[in-house]
């Protein structure tokens, strides 16, 4: 299978600066060569995806921060994730903080709504995302992103590259899920989204929470797409990220969800975010970020 590598280097959706990096950081790990390992050939998106420098920006309203330089860059990056969908290549996104989804989201919603499919969303995060400018702490739009796809939020984001709602929040199950704002709760329940806390997965173990996570999109969807925030993973595996917090996964736990996706054959899409090199350690968090592409894209060890 091709593998189209599109990277949107944006950060100004979070208030940590350096997440733009990433995908120079995740090239520098290794992916191309993990990706041949494997067996998969690789592409870029050429050219890159323009995107200002924070510096240069205004920030606006302090609910949605950025929100017009966001909707333009993930407006594009639609457009990409849905030809990468129809030239029937495996879109792999690379970001840039975790706003960046918005468009990722948009672009599959559009590619699978034209062929009738029925797709799914796992998203791999300490943090549900799911705000509103109403509830956002932060007016961080990465604290927002999957509450736009599922069209909670402003009319730019959620009608971006498309007026309708680009996923059914019935096919979107979270975890790794640790820190939720009191009101994105709310936001959570209303919309009927399912979370996989981390308290399960302790009770479970990661075999079984694997188990089934893959059951439950099996049930429901065609095809699955999977979004992994770098902080899902605990800071001692994966310190280069914006928001480290205690008690995230392990590295053999990361893997062993991360392979058993890759072997269910339901993946039909990915994306990872939120690898800062400013805050990395010899680049640990990158070198991590394509161990876990490559168990994805179905590498197992033997
Ligand atoms: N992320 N819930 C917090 C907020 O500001 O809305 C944190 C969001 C983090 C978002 O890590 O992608
Ligand atoms: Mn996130
Ligand atoms: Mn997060
Ligand atoms: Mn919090």
């Amino acid at each position: 299978m091709k593998v189209r590598v599109i990277e949107l280097p944006l950060d100004f959706g979070a208030s940590r600066r350096g997440s733009d990096m990433g995908p120079s950081a995740i090239r520098l790990a290794g992916l191309k060569q993990a990706l041949a390992d494997i067996g998969h050939e690789s592409e870029e998106s050429f050219p890159g995806i323009p995107v200002p420098a924070q510096e240069y920006l205004e920030e606006g309203n302090e609910r949605y921060k950025y929100l017009a330089p966001i909707a333009e860059a993930c407006g594009e990056l639609a457009k990409r994730v849905e030809k990468a969908v129809d030239d029937g290549v495996f879109p792999l996104v690379l970001g840039g903080d975790h706003s960046i989804a918005i468009g990722s989201l948009a672009g599959l919603g559009s590619a699978y709504k034209k062929r009738s499919k029925i797709w799914g969303t796992l998203w791999v995060d300490a943090h549900g995302d799911f705000n509103t400018p109403e509830t956002t702490p932060s007016g961080n739009i990465h604290g927002m992103s999957l509450a736009a796809a599922c069209g909670y939020g402003r009319e730019e984001l959620c009608s971006l590259h498309g007026n309708f709602r680009k996923l059914d929040p019935r096919n979107v199950a979270l975890v790794g899920v640790r820190d939720l704002d009191t009101f994105e709760k709310d936001n959570m329940r209303e919309a009927g989204v399912t979370v996989f806390t981390m308290t399960e997965v302790d009770r479970l173990g990661i075999a079984e929470a694997a188990r089934r996570i893959i059951s439950f999109f099996r049930e429901r969807v065609d095809i699955l797409h999977v979004s992994v925030d770098m902080d899902a993973m605990d800071p001692m595996i994966a310190p280069g990220v914006g928001i480290p917090l205690t008690g995230g996964f392990s590295y053999r736990e990361v893997l062993l969800l991360a392979e058993e996706l890759g072997t269910s054959k339901l993946l039909g899409s990915a994306e990872i975010v939120e690898v800062n090199p400013v805050l990395d350690v010899r680049n640990q968090t990158a070198r991590m970020a394509v161990e876990i592409i490559s168990r994805l894209l179905g590498g197992t060890i033997y």
